[in-house]
């Protein structure tokens, strides 16, 4: 038997690296205008500070809906420190890039949250970037969707973890071959269909034993693997739905439509929208009352 790996029908053309890798821009990805090779600001552009403590600068991908999720929760619970400004960064014109952005992220990635509550009393802003760094930021700051007990809390946070871990192998690995790539690579997405295949199952099993990732509890690890994986199996991600058979993941089908029908998950990813219904997008959120009064159809709409 031969070393040498087989061609497959659908295999592009062979391409071998060169020795040392250049930056070829554009390279016809749907994401080249804004991949760089290099990190840093590209332009001075502060940002915009509003009157709350909480100041957000996101976008409603299903990294930024994991904080404004939780946010939408914690006020739901009673919680008004948790009242906040969210500021739109629109990835696709390099809003990340800026020295603002990148002061309060280094990694040019949204979401980025400055907490300003500790100015008040002289000390500093603090800031806070990784969407899974902020729902433990915020969890630990108001007491709230992170048990106490060590085991549960442990069991959360395992969940928290494997979120980071694994969902860059359904957006970048799987959602971008399947659905952005310029060119459908067979390898490529039989790979990542395959991983994402069995997240989904891995999710489903724990799904079967308890009713939430972390146990009894509704927590920030729900919070942060439903905007990817509830997606996904609501068929909202990647038009995907049929290609992954998702309706056989027969737990986290339940597990996600529960956690869909929460009126703060429906209020979160509406902020810092700006793609679909009109009446879904908020792009920019100052006070609960701007659910009411500032989404896309109403400023849309004439006056009297
Ligand atoms: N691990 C990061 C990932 C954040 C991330 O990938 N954000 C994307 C949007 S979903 C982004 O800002 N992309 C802009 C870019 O790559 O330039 C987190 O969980 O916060």
């Amino acid at each position: 038997m031969s070393d040498t790996p087989q061609a497959r029908p659908n295999d592009p053309p062979a391409y071998a690296p060169p020795r040392i890798w250049t930056w070829q821009q554009p390279n016809g990805g749907q994401f080249a205008s804004i991949n760089r090779p290099v990190a840093g600001s590209t332009h001075d552009k502060p940002l915009p500070v509003g009157r709350h403590p909480l100041q957000l600068y996101s976008l409603a991908t299903p990294n930024g809906v994991k904080v404004t999720v939780l946010l939408e929760e914690l006020l739901a619970l009673g919680h008004a420190g948790a009242e906040y400004d969210a500021w739109i960064i629109r990835i696709q014109n390099g809003d990340q890039f800026g020295s603002g952005f990148v002061g309060v992220n280094p990694n040019s990635k949204i979401p980025a949250l400055m907490d300003h509550s500790a100015v008040a009393a002289g000390g500093q802003p603090v800031r806070v970037f990784e969407s899974g760094a902020i729902l433990l930021y915020l969890a630990t700051k108001f007491g709230a969707f992170l048990p106490s007990d060590p085991a549960a809390r442990t069991e959360t946070l395992n969940w928290l973890f494997w979120q980071m871990g694994s969902a860059p192998y359904l957006g970048g690995g799987f959602g971008h071959f399947y659905a952005y790539a310029p060119h459908k690579i067979e390898y490529a997405i039989d790979r990542f269909a395959m991983e994402t295949k069995r997240q989904l199952d891995v999710l489903d099993r724990r799904l079967a034993e308890a009713p939430y990732l972390g146990g009894a509890d509704y927590s920030i690890a729900d919070i942060a693997v439903w905007p990817w994986y509830g997606a996904l199996a609501l068929g909202q991600l990647y038009g995907a739905a049929e290609f992954l058979q998702v309706q056989d993941y027969t737990h986290v089908q339940r597990w996600a439509q529960a956690i869909a029908q929460r009126p703060a998950v429906k209020r979160g990813r509406m902020v810092n929208r700006a793609w679909g219904a009109p009446e879904e997008q908020l792009h920019e959120r100052h006070a609960a009352s701007d659910f009411d009064t500032q989404t896309q159809d109403k400023l849309a709409a004439p006056a009297g």
